[in-house]
C-alpha cells in the first residue's frame, strides 16, 4: 500500500519555456491555453482512442484555470493536504510524505524521533525506514512509543500507527507490518544532517573529498540488508530475456505485415476484427521492418504524419518443444510499442499496454500449447495518439472551420521538441522459461572498506517450494561469493568496483550473479537459471557533490535521442555501436536518456563501457494544467514503476529523472512532482531522483524535492539572440540563484545552439558552426568556475541533430547536435572533445595509471 500526504506550496511567478520556444508566460496566457485545451479535449467524438478509454477521459481533478487542486471529491487515489490516503497497492511497502511544515530540530544524531512533538500520524507497531533524499539512501526508524492520534486511514487499521518526523521534502518508506528485516532500530547515517527538505552528508562524515569514509562504509554494512528490503516490490519482474540452460529465445525482427487504419473513424480494424484473420485478408498491406518507426520508411506523407491505429502482424514458427512440453512457459515480449498497444495471438487478446519506450509481456503458453499448430500469428494494433493524460502528453486539435479544413480534420499537437515517431521500436521476442521460474532479481550494492556488498532479492513464480542458490563470478569466471535463499548479502573481499569511463584504470568492472532455482513440482524436478551482470558501486549526493564510490563525479556528457534517418526511433545495432564509439571519442562519461527510456541494449552497453546514465521517463511536455491531474499522475507513477523495474539493476544508472521541463511553476505541479519523486524514491531508495527544469528558480515548485538540481538554459539563443556577451552574466546568475535557494548540487542539463553543418560565419552569426562553438565557450568559462563549487555536470544539447515536427523554427529538425544526424562532427564536437578529455584528466581517480580508454588516439595522457 502506498500512502501519501501533500502540502500545498505557493505559486509565485510564472516563467515558461518549452519545445524550442522560449516563452515568458503570464497567468492569462496559461488560462488561455487551458481554455483552448478544454475545448479540444471536450471534443470527444472524434478521438480515435475513445474505444479504449484512451480518448479524453474524465477531466482532471484540477479546477478550471489556475484554481486550486483537488476540486472534486477525492477518489481513492487522491490525496488532500494533511491527509493520509491510499494511492496504490503495488506491494508490501508504503510511502509517507511529511505533511506539514518542519517541526523540531534537525535529524542529526541517532534518535531521529527523539524529543520531537509527535504529529498526528503517530504509529506504534510499524517498522519504518527513513529515506534521506540528499543521499538517495535509507535509514531505519522504529516507531518509538505509545500510539497517539489516529490510525493510518485506509492502511491496515488496527495494525499500527506511525510516528512522523518532520519536513516537507522528506520521504519515508514504511514497511508493514512487523519488524524490519535485520535492521537496527535507529541508524541514520552517521553525521547525516537535515535541512528543510534535504538531508545531506557532510563532507566531514563522507570523508575528505575523494576518500571513502570508513564510518559511512560501515553504515552501508548496517543498511545494506535494509535497502533492498524496503524497495517497493512490484508484481511481476521484467528480466531481460537471456538464453541459458533453461531458457530459449527467438527474435521476431524482420519484415512484418502492416496496415494503417485510414478510415475516418480509425476504427475499421476493430469493426472488422482484423486480428481474427491474416491481415492481408483485410485489405492491402505493406512490408514493415521491425524494429523501426513506420513513419519514414515509405514514400507516403500520409503515413509519415498518420495519427491513429496501425496494425502489425507476423507468423512465428515455434520449436516443437515449446508447443508440446507443458513444463515450458512461452512468453511474448514487446520491447517498445509507441504509444498504446493491443496484442492478439491467433486472434486471442493476450496483452494491452499503455506507453512507449518500456517493455511488456504476455504468457502465451496455453495458447500455443492448446492446438496442433507449430506456428502462431501475432497481431499488434498500435495507436500513437497522445492526450493530455498520456506520457508524454499531447492534444488532438480539431480544425472545424470548413472554409479552411476538410470535414473531420484533426492534427496531433504536442509540447515537446522531437518527432512523435511510432511503431514497434524495439525487438519483439518470444522466450521460454520453465513453468516454475525466476521472475525477478533485485540487486543493490555497497562498499565496506574494500569489501563489496551485493544484496540480492529473488522472486520466483510457479511454486512455493523452491531452492535458490546464488554465485557471484568475477570477470574471469571465478566464484568470489555464494549464498542461498531468496535474499541475502554476498561479501566480496577486495572487490573491483564499477567505475565510470575515464575515472579509473579499469572502468565498468562487471561481476555475474548466477542464480539457480530448483523446485519439486507435481511434474517432477524443475530448474531455472539466470545470470545477471552486477557492478558494485555506490552513489551519494552531498550539498555540493555527486559521489560515485565516495569520489566526486563530474558529468561531462551529452543528451541524446533515439533518432536516425529512415528508422526513426527503431533500434539499430550499427547505430548504437557508432554512437558509443563517438561518446568514447568525445571523452563523454555520461548521458541523459532525454526524454524517455532508451532500449535495454543501450543500458547494457552503458554498464559495459562505464557510461553513466541519468535515466529519464517520458515525462516530457507536461505543460498544460490538465496534465497535472489525477489521471496523469496515476499513469506517471505507473510508468516510474515500470522504468525502475526494468532498469534498477544497471550500475550505469545513477539517477532517475521523472520529467523534462514540466510547468513546475503551476500550482498543482508542486504536489504532482513531489508525489512522483516520493514514489520513485520508495521504488528505489538507492538512487537520487531529479527532474529537469527550465523554470525560474523562485517559481519552481518541485525543486524542494529533488536531490540534484538539473537546469536547462539557452542564453543567447532563445533570447538575446546573437548576444554572446551576455551569456556569462546570465549563467552565473542562474547558478548562484539556484544554489543560494537550495544548496544542492547543480547540473547544467541542457545548453546549446542550432547549427547547420557547413555554415560558416566569422564573426559568428547564429546557425553557423562558429556561433555554436562560441556559445559553448562562453558557457564553459562559467562552468569552469562553478564546477569548483557546486556544479557537478554539463550535458550538451544535443549529441546529434534529430527530427522534430515541422515548424518555421526547425530546418529539417533540431540542429543543435554537435554531430549531424548522420553522426558526422561539427566544429563544436572537436571543441567539446578537447574539453572533456581535459576534464577527464583533471577528475580521474587513479592519477598514477594513465591509459587510453579511447578507441583511437586520445589526449588522455598525464
Ligand atoms: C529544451 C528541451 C529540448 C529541446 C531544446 C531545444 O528540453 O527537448 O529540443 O529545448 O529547443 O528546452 O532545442
Amino acid at each position: 500500500m502506498l500512502y501519501l500526504i501533500s502540502r500545498r506550496a505557493p505559486c509565485q511567478f510564472l516563467h515558461f519555456h518549452f519545445s524550442g520556444n522560449c516563452i515568458s508566460s503570464t497567468k492569462s496566457s496559461i488560462r488561455r491555453q487551458l481554455r483552448e485545451s478544454e475545448i479540444r479535449t471536450n471534443t470527444r467524438n472524434l478521438v480515435p482512442l475513445d474505444r479504449l478509454g484512451l480518448g479524453p477521459k474524465e477531466d482532471s481533478d484540477l479546477q478550471a484555470g489556475l484554481g486550486s487542486w483537488g476540486g472534486r471529491r477525492p477518489r481513492r487515489h487522491q490525496v488532500r493536504d494533511g491527509d493520509l490516503r491510499g494511492v496504490q497497492a503495488p506491494g508490501r511497502v508504503a510511502t509517507l510524505q511529511a505533511p506539514g511544515p518542519a517541526e523540531g530540530g534537525d535529524l542529526a544524531g541517532t534518535r531521529p524521533l527523539g524529543g520531537r512533538r509527535p504529529c498526528r500520524h503517530q504509529a506504534r507497531d510499524w517498522a519504518a525506514t527513513l529515506q534521506t533524499p540528499g543521499l538517495g539512501r535509507v535509514a531505519s526508524l522504529q516507531a518509538p512509543g505509545p500510539a497517539e492520534g489516529g490510525d493510518l486511514a485506509g492502511a491496515r487499521p488496527g495494525i499500527g500507527q506511525w510516528s512522523w518526523v518532520r519536513d516537507p521534502g522528506l520521504v519515508a518508506a514504511l514497511q508493514a507490518p512487523g519488524p524490519p528485516r535485520g535492521a537496527p532500530a535507529s541508524c541514520l547515517l552517521p553525521g547525516a544532517r537535515a535541512s528543510p527538505g534535504h538531508v545531506t552528508l557532510s563532507p566531514a562524515t563522507g570523508g575528505p573529498r575523494g576518500a571513502m569514509g570508513a564510518r559511512r562504509a560501515g553504515a552501508w554494512t548496517a543498511l545494506g540488508p535494509l535497502l533492498w528490503g524496503c524497495a517497493l516490490a512490484l508484481r511481476g519482474g521484467m528480466l531481460y530475456p537471456r538464453e541459458g540452460p533453461s531458457r530459449e529465445r527467438k527474435d521476431l525482427d524482420g519484415l512484418w505485415s502492416f496496415r494503417a487504419d485510414l478510415s475516418d473513424s480509425r476504427r475499421l480494424g476493430f469493426e472488422q476484427q482484423w486480428y481474427r484473420r491474416p491481415l492481408r485478408e483485410s485489405g492491402p498491406t505493406l512490408d514493415m521492418p521491425v524494429p523501426s518507426s513506420f513513419n519514414d520508411v515509405g514514400q507516403d506523407a500520409q503515413l509519415r504524419n498518420f495519427v491513429g491505429w496501425v496494425w502489425y502482424e507476423r507468423e512465428a514458427v515455434l520449436p516443437q518443444r515449446w508447443t508440446q512440453d507443458l513444463g515450458t512457459r512461452v512468453v511474448l515480449r514487446i520491447g517498445s510499442a509507441h504509444y498504446y498497444a493491443i496484442v492478439w495471438v491467433n486472434g486471442v487478446h493476450v496483452a494491452e499496454h499503455e506507453g512507449g519506450h518500456l517493455p511488456f509481456e504476455a504468457d502465451i503458453s496455453k495458447l500455443v500449447q492448446s492446438g496442433p499448430l507449430s506456428s502462431c500469428r501475432i497481431t499488434v494494433a498500435i495507436n500513437n495518439t497522445l492526450t493530455p493524460h498520456t506520457l508524454p502528453p499531447g492534444t488532438i486539435l480539431y480544425k472545424t472551420d470548413t472554409s479552411k479544413y476538410p470535414k473531420g480534420y484533426f492534427v496531433q499537437d504536442i509540447n515537446f521538441d522531437f518527432f512523435n515517431y511510432a511503431g514497434l521500436h524495439r525487438s519483439v521476442i518470444l522466450y521460454t522459461t520453465p513453468t516454475t521460474y525466476i521472475d525477478d532479481i533485485t540487486v543493490t550494492t555497497g562498499v565496506d572498506q574494500d569489501t563489496g556488498l551485493v544484496n540480492y532479492q529473488i522472486l520466483t513464480q510457479g511454486s512455493e517450494h523452491v531452492r535458490l542458490e546464488v554465485r557471484l563470478l568475477d570477470a574471469e569466471g571465478r566464484e568470489v561469493a555464494r549464498g542461498t535463499g531468496g535474499q541475502g548479502q554476498l561479501q566480496v573481499p577486495a572487490a573491483h568496483l564499477w567505475w565510470p569511463y575515464l575515472m579509473h584504470e579499469h572502468p565498468a568492472y562487471l561481476y555475474s550473479l548466477e542464480v539457480s532455482m530448483t523446485a519439486q513440482t507435481d511434474a517432477g524436478p524443475v530448474s531455472d537459471f539466470y545470470a545477471l551482470p552486477v557492478g558494485i558501486r555506490t552513489v551519494a549526493v552531498t550539498e555540493s557533490q555527486f559521489l560515485i564510490n565516495g569520489k566526486p563525479f563530474y558529468f561531462h556528457g551529452v543528451n541524446k535521442h533515439e533518432d536516425a534517418d529512415v528508422r526513426g526511433k527503431g533500434f539499430d545495432w550499427p547505430l548504437l555501436v557508432k554512437d558509443f564509439n563517438l561518446l568514447r571519442w568525445l571523452g563523454a562519461n555520461a548521458f541523459r536518456t532525454s526524454h524517455y527510456p532508451y532500449a535495454e541494449e543501450v543500458m547494457q552497453l552503458c554498464d559495459r563501457q562505464g557510461i553513466v546514465v541519468i535515466d529519464e521517463c517520458p515525462g516530457v511536455g507536461i505543460v498544460l494544467p490538465q496534465s497535472f491531474g489525477n489521471a496523469s499522475l496515476q499513469h506517471h507513477l505507473r510508468v516510474m514503476e515500470e522504468l525502475v523495474r526494468r532498469d534498477k539493476n544497471h550500475p550505469a544508472v545513477v539517477m532517475w529523472s521523472v520529467a523534462n521541463e514540466p510547468s513546475s511553476f503551476l500550482k498543482p505541479a508542486g504536489y504532482y512532482l513531489k508525489t512522483v519523486i516520493a514514489h520513485t524514491k520508495a521504488l528505489d531508495p538507492t538512487r537520487p531522483v531529479t527532474y529537469v527544469t527550465n523554470s525560474n528558480y523562485a517559481a519552481d515548485l518541485g525543486a524542494p524535492y529533488v536531490d540534484v538540481i538539473c537546469v536547462n538554459s539557452y542564453y543567447s539563443w532563445y533570447h538575446d539572440y546573437g548576444h554572446l556577451e551576455v551569456v556569462q552574466l546570465q549563467l552565473r546568475t542562474q547558478f548562484e540563484s539556484w544554489y543560494r535557494t537550495y544548496q544542492k548540487p547543480i547540473i547544467q542539463s541542457e545548453y546549446g545552439a542550432e547549427t547547420i553543418a557547413g555554415f560558416h560565419e566569422d564573426p559568428p552569426l547564429m546557425f553557423s558552426e562558429e556561433y555554436q562553438k562560441s556559445l559553448l565557450e562562453q558557457y564553459h568559462l562559467v562552468l569552469d568556475q562553478k564546477r569548483k563549487e557546486y556544479v557537478v555536470g554539463e550535458l550538451i544539447w544535443n549529441f546529434a541533430d534529430f527530427m522534430t515536427n515541422q515548424s518555421p523554427q526547425r530546418a529539417l529538425g533540431n540542429k543543435k547536435g554537435i554531430f549531424t544526424r548522420q553522426r558526422q562532427p561539427k566544429s563544436a564536437a572537436f571543441l567539446l572533445r578537447d574539453r572533456y578529455w581535459k576534464l577527464a584528466n583533471e577528475t580521474r581517480y587513479h592519477r598514477s595509471v594513465v591509459k587510453s580508454q579511447c578507441l583511437g588516439n586520445s589526449p588522455f595522457t598525464l
